[in-house]
């Protein structure tokens, strides 16, 4: 009676382990399929931090972008991004009316 509660246990941690490798998996796998990359750009035309805050909406918004932070202050913007989708961010931000220098684009990861 004891031997076998102690067996039930042991297969629960066992199927737990196994579960959690196949979770953790998963995961890994997502973020590879989505191909995922964070990328600097400089942006000329904001006039205040107000006009940074505009930019983190209007690129927030578009498809593929998973986060924005922009700087006033550097004249910088950080976008998480699916690959391939930064074209659309800078065509809605240059039709708001910033520039994007096509030299200051740097790719972080
Ligand atoms: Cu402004």
């Amino acid at each position: 009676m004891l031997t076998n509660k102690y067996l039930s246990l042991g297969y629960v941690s066992i199927f737990a382990i196994i579960l959690g490798l196949a979770i953790n998996t998963t995961c890994v796998n997502t973020a590879q399929a989505t191909d995922h990359k964070k990328i600097e750009f400089k942006v000329k035309g904001m006039g205040c931090e107000h006009c940074a805050k505009a930019i983190e909406t209007i690129v927030t918004q578009c498809s593929g972008v998973m986060g924005c932070a922009v700087s006033y202050k550097d004249g910088k913007a950080t976008v998480e991004i699916e690959a391939g989708k930064l074209k659309e961010v800078i065509e809605t931000l240059e039709h708001a009316g910033f520039e994007i220098p096509p030299g200051d684009i740097e790719e972080m990861y």
